[in-house]
């Protein structure tokens, strides 16, 4: 695990192209943080989705973390939704893939018709959430962040972790985010034409721990930990949790993902949160119960804090 001190984390992102619109993001963050701030309300600054890592400056080519964008998506939903939050539930800073963002949103308005054919879905079918959308945004309870490459994805978590940094913030790290990378200075400017293609990824350093430590100290930090065989699962996040020193770790395996979690609490026993089939079947979802459970944790926090 390459970990990396702060000095050398702002070394790194600063050696990675900026996006395109930061300076405009970077103004929308801080006046969205200092409306709420002022107003006293809690924040949730989620991430969600993969992160594209660019095989050519001008890119045709990239490798991709899985990672659909649901579990952020969703759970920013029910951060703005959270009945558990029994005082004032958190306003959304959703950072989110730009491509996941414009597939969920075209594949929504989609249906097959009972003789097989895709048709835009009514309109009255998805006004309640269009309209739920709209009221949100114009409430100012949601702020959209798009990206796409692990670039964008670092400078905007570095830029908006320190803003949001305060014990109401809780920072809910959903995105599946690349281990690896190639610097920009070993990228090929235009698209790659060799008759073969060996690709040597480079490590990228390890900014979890720095995202509490050094950008976000009073934040509550909850990250996510998948894995793919789940006889380590548990074992891994509790490292994670030890190493990074995060508040909560939430582990996850790949393929049960939508109906089983575990929440791992430093010198607390895990506790697994399921949704049963007939939870699923009504339409639930586990995000609904693990954002329960996470503002809970979240207000226990803030009374031990204030
Ligand atoms: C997760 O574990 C998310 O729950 C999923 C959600 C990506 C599995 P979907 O987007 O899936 O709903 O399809 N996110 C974090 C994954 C990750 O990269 N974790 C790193 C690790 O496990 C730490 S940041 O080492």
């Amino acid at each position: 695990m390459a970990d990396c001190s702060a000095l050398e984390a702002e070394g790194f992102i600063a050696s990675l192209p900026r996006p395109g619109d930061f300076d405009k993001a970077r103004e929308n963050v801080e006046h969205f943080v200092a409306h709420h701030a002022k107003e006293g309300n809690k924040l949730a600054f989620v991430t969600s989705g993969g992160t594209m890592v660019p095989l050519e400056m001008n890119t045709v080519r990239y490798l991709d973390n899985f990672s659909t964008g649901s579990r952020g998506a969703i759970s920013a939903e029910q951060f703005i939704s959270n009945g558990l939050c029994s005082d004032i539930p958190p306003q959304i800073l959703l950072l989110v893939t730009l491509s996941q963002n414009i597939d969920s949103t075209q594949t929504d308005l989609l249906e097959v018709s009972p003789s097989g054919d895709v048709v835009m879905t009514t309109r009255e079918a998805i006004k309640p959430v269009l309209s739920k959308y709209k009221i949100v945004l114009s409430c100012n309870k949601l702020l959209l962040i798009g990206y796409s490459s692990l670039f964008d994805y670092v400078h905007y978590l570095q830029l908006i972790t320190k803003l949001v940094n305060n014990i109401n913030s809780i920072v809910f790290l959903a995105a599946a985010v690349s281990d690896y990378y190639i610097p920009p200075e070993d990228m090929s400017e235009h698209k790659i034409s060799s008759p073969s293609l060996k690709l040597e990824l480079q490590k990228v350093p390890k900014l979890l721990g720095i995202v509490n430590n050094d950008w976000g100290p009073l934040a509550y930090v909850v990250s996510f930990k998948l894995e793919t065989d789940s006889a380590v699962l548990s074992e891994r996040a509790r490292n994670a949790l030890r190493h990074y020193g995060h508040q909560l770790v939430i582990a996850n395996t790949l393929s049960t993902r939508k109906s089983q979690v575990l929440i791992i609490e430093r010198d607390k026993e895990e506790v697994s949160i399921v949704l049963s089939p007939e939870e699923a079947e009504k339409g639930g979802v586990i995000e609904e119960k693990l954002v329960g459970q996470v503002c809970k944790r979240h207000g226990i926090y803030i009374n031990g804090l204030g």
